[in-house]
């Protein structure tokens, strides 16, 4: 079939069989996903007309203050999900603890578990910026049929099965990977049906956008700092050009698309960084790994860490492999910022 005209529905049908664990029960999954999109979308194309952003009051384990979109956007996803029964549990940054699924008779044949961050960069809503949700999928580790546990949600990033990305740009984007590239599809909401817009997504070779929050500049490491240098100075094809949305999402996919690297470094007022792991690091390096790219702590691979905690933070460097190993070669000078 032409691409041009292929919907993410037959996407799927078509890859089905390519995919190792060809049970049907991830292409569920990803329907679901879709489905749940549609609904996060119509809500955050509604949320300037009317009264429903702003804090909704409630504080998330993390201590910040949910947007009620937040709160939305992580209902609409869980309850598409759970409804289906096609996972056996879910975690999410919105949720303290991680949610057991069960199936009809309490027992829970499903494999897989889904972890999200449902809006994230949601401080962007009230000023009409781009938003997005990230979602990363992984088969449990636990039996099945018994109730998933959390050694089931720290699994390492590099055994995800999938991973992908929403953004509510100027239009709204399902970015995703399986593990045999990436792939972009562009929601027609006229119609309500996502298209193959962009096949096999890759970073340029060569990258020449940073997008970092500088003005947290003097709490940065020294290897941050001295990158920074780097990328102002006038030399080569350098100076390189900054831009910052502050949504990861958008970030990412404006850098994956024109070739950079993002950002969010240990500093002194967050010793561990601010992304968490599990629900933004992962899922993203998984994609940008696929894409030709790379994801680091700085020091080590993302995607081999071992998870401790659900809420983990880490650092995060991410883009362009070229530009995340010269931010290593910086990094590496200053071995002792490595134990964060
Ligand atoms: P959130 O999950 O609370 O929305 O925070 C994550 C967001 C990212 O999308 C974004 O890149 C980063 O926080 C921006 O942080 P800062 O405002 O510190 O630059
Ligand atoms: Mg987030």
């Amino acid at each position: 079939m032409n691409n041009n005209h292929m919907t993410l529905g037959e996407f799927i049908i078509d890859n089905q069989k390519h995919f190792k664990y060809s049970s049907g029960e991830f292409s569920r999954l990803i329907n679901a996903i879709r489905l749940a999109a549609k609904a996060v979308n119509h809500e955050i194309r509604k949320a300037g007309l009317v009264d429903i952003t702003g804090a909704s009051g409630d504080i998330n384990i993390q201590g910040e203050t949910q947007q009620k979109l937040d709160v939305l956007a992580n209902d609409l996803f869980k309850q598409t999900i759970i409804n289906r029964e096609i996972v056996c549990g879910i975690a999410s940054e919105e949720e303290d603890d991680f949610v057991i699924v069960h199936g009809k008779n309490k027992a829970n044949d499903n494999k897989y578990i889904l972890l999200m961050d449902p809006l994230d960069g949601s401080s962007n809503i009230d000023v009409n910026v781009s938003v997005g949700t990230i979602f990363s999928i992984y088969r449990r580790v636990s039996p099945e049929g018994t109730p998933v546990t959390e050694e089931d949600f720290l699994q390492k990033g590099n055994q995800q099965v999938a991973a992908g990305y929403i953004a509510y740009g100027t239009s709204t984007m399902l970015v995703f990977t399986t593990g045999k590239g990436v792939n972009g599809f562009t929601l027609n909401p006229a119609i309500g049906t996502f298209y193959l817009s962009n096949p096999n997504m890759k970073f340029p070779d060569i990258g020449k956008i940073y997008s970092i929050n500088e003005g947290n500049y003097v709490h940065f490491p020294k290897g941050v700092k001295e990158y920074l240098k780097y990328c102002q100075e006038e030399k080569e094809n350098r100076p390189y050009t900054s831009r910052y949305i502050g949504s990861l999402v958008s970030d990412f996919h404006r850098n994956m698309i024109k070739g950079g690297i993002y950002i969010y470094p240990t500093s002194a007022i967050g010793p561990k960084g601010k992304l968490r792991l599990l629900y933004e690091c992962n899922p993203m390096a998984f994609i940008a790994e696929q894409a030709g790219g790379k994801a680091s702590d700085g020091y080590k691979r993302i995607l081999d860490l071992k998870p401790t905690e659900l809420h983990q933070r880490v650092p995060f460097f991410c883009g362009n492999t070229q530009m995340v190993e010269k931010t290593e070669e910086f990094m590496s000078k200053y071995p002792e910022d490595a134990n964060y």
